[in-house]
């Protein structure tokens, strides 16, 4: 039975949502434990003062670890917390599993809502299956490559049938986030996005969308699976990772949305490559026209922002 067989990819995808369930109790327990003052986390920081870490991360990315290669020695892993603790980033043809144990860590830490634990796989390379689990919520996102997008496991996404019709940047809600570089350059560059998505046209700015609004979760994961929901229209984020976006790329995807690069060159309809840290996403419509109109908009006003991969011990091969 080859890798993506069907029976295989059923089976990759109740492994990872009862996978993301387990991993979410934990993360729940956490949350509940702390609101009830016997929990201790404690709070983490890494170099960088906006890109948090907890003792809960690390417990959570550890307990997905060690089932997977319990379950698949075979197989490849990259993680956030094991790639901060500087392990090689090795992206082969193997099957690969992407995980954030807690993509929404800021959110975690002050309880707001919007956190959840996130695992992909990827198969030759491609994002195959993707579970992404909010436990405060109770909403877990899954699909798997040419079966559908699903919310808690029933409900088709889009929620929306047929999906609205996209018409303007105008009449769009888009989400973006803040990120945690937070150099003067890059937030400039960002809040001037923004302005421009919100702002009238006008001769100064000339691409200018006078969007509906701008909406922030605080966890990629989330805003791309808002997406696949259909609730927000376009999600434009630089500088988050290849784990906070491998698994909901494939929902967004089957969802019937696109994902593709978030930077200013020439529109194309290439999936993404999730490691470039810079990513587009568009709801479905009823056409690939309509979405690649709004793509289009959105990278006339989308600055150049670099989002190097800083040097790591372990170094990268993809
Ligand atoms: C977070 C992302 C968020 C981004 C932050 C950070 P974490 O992930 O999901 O969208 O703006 O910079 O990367 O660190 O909570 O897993």
């Amino acid at each position: 039975m080859s890798d993506n067989s069907q029976d295989r990819l059923q089976e990759y995808l109740d492994f990872a949502i009862q996978l993301a369930k387990d991993a979410g109790a934990l993360i729940k327990a956490a949350v509940d434990s702390r609101m009830a003052g016997s929990g201790s986390n404690i709070e983490l920081k890494k170099e960088n003062p906006t890109d948090l870490v907890t003792e809960t991360d690390k417990a959570v990315e550890e307990f997905i670890k060690e089932r997977l290669y319990k379950t698949y020695p075979e197989h490849k892993f990259i993680g956030e917390e094991t790639f901060a603790s500087g392990a090689k980033t090795e992206f082969t043809n193997d099957p690969t599993w992407i995980v954030d144990p807690i993509d929404g860590t800021t959110n975690f830490i002050h309880g707001y809502p919007f956190v959840a634990v996130s695992i992909g796989l990827t198969l030759n390379k491609i994002p195959t299956i993707g579970v992404v689990f909010n436990p405060l919520l109770n909403e877990l996102y899954s699909a798997a490559r040419g079966q559908g997008a699903y919310l808690n496991q029933t409900q088709r996404l889009p929620l929306f049938h047929p999906p609205q019709p996209l018409t303007d940047l105008s009449h769009c809600l888009i989400a973006t986030e803040a990120g945690s570089d937070r150099s003067k350059q890059v937030i400039d560059a960002k809040i001037a996005a923004i302005h421009d998505m919100l702002r009238k046209r006008s001769k100064e700015s000339p691409y200018a969308a006078e969007a509906h609004s701008i909406r922030t979760t605080g966890s990629a994961a989330l805003n791309l699976c808002n997406v696949a929901k259909g609730i927000i229209d376009v999600y434009w984020e630089v500088g988050c990772w290849e784990w906070d976006v491998a698994a909901a790329i494939v929902i967004v995807q089957e969802s019937g949305g696109i994902v593709i690069e978030g930077d200013n060159d020439k529109l194309n309809n290439e999936p993404v490559n999730i490691f470039c840290r810079k990513y587009l996403a568009i709801r479905a419509a009823s056409d690939n026209k309509s979405q690649l109109e709004i793509a289009s908009q959105m990278k006339n006003l989308i600055p150049n922002i670099s989002a190097p991969r800083p040097p790591v011990p372990g170094g990268y091969s993809y």
